[in-house]
């Protein structure tokens, strides 16, 4: 069966779908649309979203609809144990997160943004909720700094570096797109156990960390 995930290569949705391809070792191809490509997912699934997954011509929309539909090939499930505080911490460090992340990505060379059309599509769809991206980058210090704490919380809930609860589950699957997207900011510092988790879970699921990327 050939299978192809649509996908931005900044998107954490897109990641947590890529990622159960990686853990499970089943081949996808993966294909990356420009930002301002509107036809392209309305003709898929009706409406402007990443990722959709298609399989023998049938389109399927929705992160974790693939996540699901993906684990159920073969053995080796998700478990079904979920950890609340792992819920809480990622509530958490979302605000924080998305205003550093955003006007980051804007500026990386990532395949979504190969036309200078993309790239400002991008800027003019986020900047009205989330602030001018100029002005959020001349000063993230105080938000580095909060997410630097709040990263101290995560690391004694870290139970094994191959599965944040022990056996790997859909914590896992929302907790390393967090990190993902977190590994775009430079001046992040991941406690030990952070960091050998993002570096395990980015070898095991197959999908790249933006480190390099990192402003
Ligand atoms: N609930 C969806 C959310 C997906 C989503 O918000 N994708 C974003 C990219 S991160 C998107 O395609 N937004 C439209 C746009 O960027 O124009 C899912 O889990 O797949």
């Amino acid at each position: 069966m050939v299978r192809t995930l649509y996908v931005y290569e900044h998107c954490p949705f897109c990641v947590k779908a890529r990622m159960i391809f990686g853990l499970k070792d089943i081949p996808v191809e993966i294909r990356y649309l420009l930002n301002d490509d509107e036809a392209g997912p309305i003709r898929m699934i009706g409406r402007k979203l990443l990722p959709i997954l298609e399989e023998d011509g049938k389109f399927m929309g929705e992160s974790m609809d693939i996540v699901a539909h993906i684990d159920n090939i073969g053995k080796n499930r998700l478990s079904e144990t979920v950890s609340p505080p792992i819920s809480d911490w990622l509530s958490a460090a979302g605000p924080i997160l998305y205003k550093l992340m955003l006007p980051r990505v804007a500026c990386a060379p990532f395949p979504e943004f190969a036309t200078t059309a993309a790239r400002a599509y991008f800027v003019r769809k986020k900047e009205p909720s989330c602030g001018q991206f100029a002005t959020l980058l001349e000063d993230g210090s105080d938000f580095v700094a909060a997410l630097n704490t709040h990263l101290q919380t995560l690391a004694p809930l870290i139970r094994s570096v191959e599965a944040v609860n022990g056996t790997l589950s859909t914590d896992d699957i929302h907790l390393f797109a967090t990190l993902h997207s977190m590994s775009i900011i430079k001046g992040v510092i991941y406690p030990p156990e952070v960091e050998h988790y993002r570096q395990t879970m980015a070898r095991l699921s197959r999908v790249p960390l933006m480190d390099e990327h990192a402003a």
